[in-house]
């Protein structure tokens, strides 16, 4: 059974530790424990980065080997054209997934060229909303011919 890749982009790792009131107290290891519960028996390719370019690399390994994509892609969203394209030849489900309500911050944290390639955008959930995601992907892959 192929992979989910859950991939989460800059500064993420200090999760839990900085800003709770804005992102919580659960920290990135903790992320990827609740994905791996919410996948059952589906593999999870969790990782995260601070580099642009192993961001793509990663998006990349998804498009050879991932059944779905769940993306956080941080401060990237906003900026990154190059993730979007790489994003554009991926096959399967992507969802755009974002702890804090991205929509009630400034607006530089309104448009995101990731969301014009994601089938679906979550924000505002929390860390605990990856489960969420988790299982919407499942779903999404179930309806798929
Ligand atoms: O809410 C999200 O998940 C974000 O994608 C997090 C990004 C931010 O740039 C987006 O606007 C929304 C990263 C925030 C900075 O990194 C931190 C990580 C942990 C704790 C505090 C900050």
């Amino acid at each position: 059974m192929k992979p989910l890749y859950v991939l989460n982009g800059p500064n993420l790792n200090r999760l839990g530790k900085r800003e709770p009131s804005i992102y919580g107290t659960t920290t990135l290891a903790e992320v990827e424990q609740i994905c791996r519960a919410a996948a059952g028996d589906r593999p999870i390719a969790f990782h995260q980065t601070n580099s642009e370019e192993k961001l793509i690399d990663l998006v990349h390994e998804a498009i050879d080997e991932g059944a779905g994509i769940i993306i956080n892609p941080a401060a990237f969203t906003f900026t990154s054209l190059a993730l979007l394209d790489a994003l554009k030849m991926f096959e399967g489900p992507v969802i755009e997934f974002h702890i804090s309500n991205i929509h009630r911050r400034e607006p530089i944290y309104h448009r995101s060229y990731v969301s014009m390639r994601a089938d679906a955008v979550m924000a505002g959930l929390g860390a605990e909303g990856y489960a969420t995601a988790v299982s919407a992907i499942l779903t999404m892959l179930a309806r798929r011919p």
